[in-house]
């Protein structure tokens, strides 16, 4: 029987190699059709860039024509099958992004015609012209559109964005906290009430079991405080003294999910900015942040004093900034206190390289700051491979997760609405537990726009500047187009408290 079998599946073998390969690889797509002025109704574009997939690129001509073939691709990573992406550029006019689908149905060199009509950027050469910031990836025109996180672009041309330019991601062989997933933290955790003005520290748990539905919508009175109603999804506690908290795990859950790298969930948020492009954060969470690093020096009366900063709940990330033809323009990390532009390593010309280093899991741009010199390899697309240092497979890593905006969380993303604490109250500010990405402090400025919101390297919460106002959340919101999204209620917590 085993002979058999194995007879079979040589002839098969050779026939795939001699038959079924070489008239595969002549399937092939054509798109054409045409790109114009939709606003003033001058007429055809020329020299528009025209891509598919981001992987062939054509230049409409004088008429705005425009022909595109290539093999046709069986699924394109972040969209469903059958689909595909047509990118149209060029200077003065918004950049368009348009979906569509492709039957696998349709005979081989049938052509598909998407016709283009392009907004104006700037400038009114005709009175029927206005200004458009941003890009157009969410126009029904041409293609289909799902917008639930109501950003103005397609939440699946989001999830292609994102495959497209996720970080490879290397962790030190020494490192102790691995990455984890919000739904696996949240089953292991537990929920309190928090107010620090009570003697002793008031804290009452929050009845569980918890999920990312229940972290939001609750609310307590911080009698201690005054009487300010705190609430689980609208006030952020600027010293971490009144607000809710999820507590830090038991030791053995704080290595994270150590041996299933199969749940290194990467959370995506992808938004309209001010190039014309969209802008691409990467951020990973670890159930302890175990830096013992980057001490920090406090006076504290005559007593001069070094503390190790770690705390529970540890987001980190790094965003990757588009531009309007959709390529890299520049890539931000969070750093220890401020969001630093960086230069990176490209693998492929699209997946930035990212270290994360040990304890702390700042994202740096290079291994200089890392202690191992064996790592494991994580790449944090959607079929993504982990690779252990000794260049085994640990499998597929979590892949992608596009949690949506913060005012429309996608998919049950709920958690990113949450505006308390990530791990417990310590005696330090910097001790305490951190807030997620929509509330995280890094590089967070006061309502003017310049002043930093906190002070760098002080172990406890720096006095409130003088009328810092509304603390806008830069490592949410950089680089955010607010022609498209709502910069208050995105950007700023509408409450604030002690
Ligand atoms: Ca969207
Ligand atoms: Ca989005
Ligand atoms: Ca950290």
């Amino acid at each position: 029987m085993r002979s058999v079998k194995s007879t079979f599946s040589i002839l098969c073998s050779v026939y795939c190699v001699l038959c079924t390969h070489p008239v595969r690889s002549e399937v092939t797509t054509t798109v054409l059709g045409s790109v114009t002025d939709a606003e003033c109704g001058t007429g055809p574009i020329a020299g528009a860039i025209v891509e598919l997939d981001g992987a062939v690129r054509a230049v409409a001509n004088s008429e705005g024509k425009y022909i595109l073939t290539q093999p046709r691709p069986t699924v394109v990573l972040g969209l469903p099958p059958g689909q595909h992406v047509l990118m149209v550029a060029v200077e003065d006019f918004r950049s368009k992004v348009v979906r569509f689908s492709m039957s696998s149905l349709e005979p081989d060199g049938m052509p598909i015609r998407v016709d283009i009509g392009l907004w104006r950027r700037s400038g009114a050469p005709c009175a029927a012209a206005r200004p458009h910031p941003t890009i157009d990836a969410a126009d029904g025109a041409a293609g289909l559109v799902v917008d639930d996180d109501r950003d103005g672009i397609d939440d699946y041309v989001e999830q292609w964005l994102g495959e497209r330019f996720a970080p490879i991601v290397y962790h030190g062989e020494s490192e102790r906290n691995f990455p984890a997933s919000v739904d696996w933290f949240l089953s292991k955790t537990r929920m309190f009430t928090y107010d620090d003005a009570c003697e002793p520290d008031e804290k009452h748990e929050v009845p569980g079991p918890l999920t990312q539905g229940r972290l939001t919508g609750r609310s307590f009175r911080a009698t201690c405080q005054g009487t300010s109603t705190i609430t689980s999804d609208s006030t952020r506690s600027r010293c971490k003294q009144a607000t809710f908290f999820l507590s830090d795990l038991a030791k053995p859950d704080q290595a994270g999910l150590r041996n299933k790298p199969a749940e290194w969930v990467t959370y995506l948020h992808a938004y309209p900015n001010s190039l014309g492009g969209v802008t691409l954060q990467y951020w990973r969470f670890y159930a302890q942040d175990d830096d013992q690093r980057h001490l920090i020096h406090a006076r504290v009366g005559p007593f001069e004093m070094e503390l190790i900063p770690g705390h529970g709940g540890d987001w980190e990330g790094a965003m990757v900034h588009l531009n309007g033809l959709l390529l890299p323009a520049s890539v931000d990390r969070l750093g220890h206190a401020t969001i630093d532009a960086v230069a990176v390593t490209w693998v492929q010309g699209q997946h930035p390289i990212i270290w994360s280093e040990e304890g702390g899991h700042t994202s740096d741009p290079n291994q200089l700051d890392m202690i191992s010199s064996r790592f494991i390899e994580q790449q944090t697309w959607s079929g993504g491979t982990v690779t252990l240092p000794d260049g085994s497979s640990a499998g597929y890593s979590g892949g992608l997760r596009n949690v949506g905006e913060r005012s429309h969380p996608l998919a049950g993303q709920q958690f990113i609405r949450y505006s308390g604490l990530w791990g417990s109250p310590g005696d330090w500010f910097v001790t305490s537990g951190y807030w997620g990405p929509a509330f995280n402090e890094t590089g967070s400025v006061c309502e003017d726009g310049v002043t930093p919101a906190y002070k760098s390297g002080v172990p406890d919460c720096s006095p409130v500047p003088v009328g810092c106002g509304r603390i806008f959340h830069t490592a949410w919101c950089k680089s955010m187009d607010f022609t498209q999204m709502d910069r208050d209620r995105e950007c700023t917590a509408s409450d604030q408290s002690r």
